[in-house]
């Protein structure tokens, strides 16, 4: 039995979809568990590069079974259009098993998204704009609608027309917009649940089955640990668990089947969308990042906020989410660089003008957005590294950087991305 989490340690866009594809080679199943099509995972293969937003990144290895678990929120037309790309690329979709359990993310979550960002004003999350935030808002609030509901018409009028009731009165006394009418979306829906039907199943119970006929399978996580809805950065989080504790409720599946945690962690942080970010680079290091990296967003191509590795940031991560490895990516893109600076804590200013040294992620979101970066500046490298496949070849000062990390993020570096490609990886035995 072999249940593995995989998960993002910063703010997201570590390269999870090409450590998961790395892992794939030696899986049966791959999980998704959390978030929706607000996730963006760029995988390259050979001369291929694909962008999965939806679809777990199993779906390119054709020996893998893919799955989307209850803890996801599902747009069927975008799973749909995503489905459709890939098998016009020839990738076979067909083992692909949706949980009945899953929430479906109907359009109007999505005007909703919009429209309430734009009420936000300043205060804005900087959502994806994919209808997330609202989607689990109606899961929480019990008027949500599940996958399973779309195959019983009577069944789901009904809760279309609760889910609709409180929505109606919101968009038109407080937003000015048109009710949204009950027939229309029910018989969209219905539609939606034909074109899904094949891929349902219950999902809980084939992962548990597997699991104990000693399968392995990989718990892929959307996000990251920072935009947790418990343990992030709140309120500029996801609305969901990108932690690892996401991945048993996400799917269904206990936490004694878990074996193994791993991290995945840039060698910078990079962050989209609204909130405090200590490292942040605002000159023009920021922008060579964003050049050397090419951080975009994958979902809606908006530009990234780069900054230094912050050590505080992993350490949480690590803790957090029990984590037994972390994977290194884009380490490739620092080099050229004289010197690196890694945050080793966080100084913030008191009230009363004194000054306190945090070794730890305040819960405090006022403290966190006040922390200034402590820095201890590390020699970097110039060789290119892309083509190196050991540690121990890699250059001195590139090899006392990784070390360094992992002293301060408490937990052990199992493999470093070197590049873009599958293969631009080194393990560490
Ligand atoms: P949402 O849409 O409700 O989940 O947005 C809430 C916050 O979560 C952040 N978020 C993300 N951050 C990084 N990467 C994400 N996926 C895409 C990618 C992002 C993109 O892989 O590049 O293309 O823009 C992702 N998804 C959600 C979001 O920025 C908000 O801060
Ligand atoms: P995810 O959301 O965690 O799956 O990450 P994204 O796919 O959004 O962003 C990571 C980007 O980094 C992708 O374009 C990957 O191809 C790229 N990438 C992953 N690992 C490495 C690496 O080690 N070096 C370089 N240069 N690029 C990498
Ligand atoms: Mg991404």
């Amino acid at each position: 039995m072999a249940g593995i989490v995989l998960i993002g340690a910063q703010w997201g866009d570590e390269g999870k979809g090409k450590a998961t594809d790395l892992i794939g080679t030696k899986i049966d199943y791959v999980a998704r568990f959390n978030g929706g099509n607000n996730a963006g995972h760029t995988v390259v293969v050979g001369d291929e590069s694909y962008a999965l937003h939806l679809l777990p990144s199993g779906i390119l290895s054709p020996n893998v079974t893919p799955i989307i678990g209850n803890g996801v929120v599902v747009d069927p037309e975008v799973l749909f259009e995503e489905i459709d790309a890939l098998e016009s690329r020839g990738v076979d979709c067909s083992r692909l098993l949706v949980s009945e359990g899953a929430h479906i993310i109907a359009p109007y979550h999505r005007v909703i998204d919009k429209v309430t960002e734009r009420f936000l004003g300043k205060r804005k999350i900087g959502t994806t704009g994919r209808g997330i935030g609202p989607t689990y808002a109606d899961k929480i609030n019990r008027v949500g609608i599940r996958v399973h509901d779309l195959f019983n018409e009577s069944h789901l009028r009904d809760k279309v027309e609760a889910s609709l009731h409180q929505k109606n009165q919101m968009l038109v006394k407080l937003y000015n917009r048109r009710p949204l009418e009950v027939d229309a979306v029910t018989e969209e829906l219905l539609q939606l649940g034909e074109r899904l039907r094949p891929y349902v199943a219950n999902t809980s119970l084939v992962l548990n089955k597997a699991l104990d006929e000693g399968k392995t399978v990989l718990f892929e996580g959307g996000q990251a640990t920072m935009l947790d809805i418990d343990h992030g950065t709140y309120p500029f989080v996801t609305s969901s668990n990108p932690t690892a504790g996401g991945a048993c409720t996400g799917t269904g599946v206990g936490p004694t089947k878990i074996n193994r945690v791993i991290g995945v962690a840039k060698a910078y942080v990079t962050r989209v969308g609204e909130g405090p970010f200590p490292t942040e680079l605002f000159d023009e290091q920021g922008e060579w990042l964003r050049k050397q990296g090419h951080e975009f967003g994958v979902t809606t191509g908006r530009p990234r906020r780069c900054g230094w590795f912050d050590a505080v940031v992993t350490r949480y991560a690590s803790r957090i989410n029990g984590l037994t490895d972390i994977v290194l990516t884009k380490l490739d893109v620092l080099t050229g660089l004289k010197e690196i600076p890694i945050c080793v804590a966080y100084d913030v200013e008191q009230e009363d003008g004194t000054h306190i040294r945090l070794e730890d992620m305040p819960v405090d979101q006022s403290q966190f957005a006040a922390a200034q970066p402590v820095y201890e500046t590390m020699p970097g490298w110039d060789e290119d590294i892309s083509q190196i496949h050991s540690f121990d070849d890699l250059p001195e000062t590139t090899q006392r950087y990784v070390r360094r990390l992992e002293e301060l993020s408490g937990c052990r570096i199992s493999a470093i991305g070197t590049g873009p490609q599958r293969d631009h990886i080194i393990e560490i035995h």
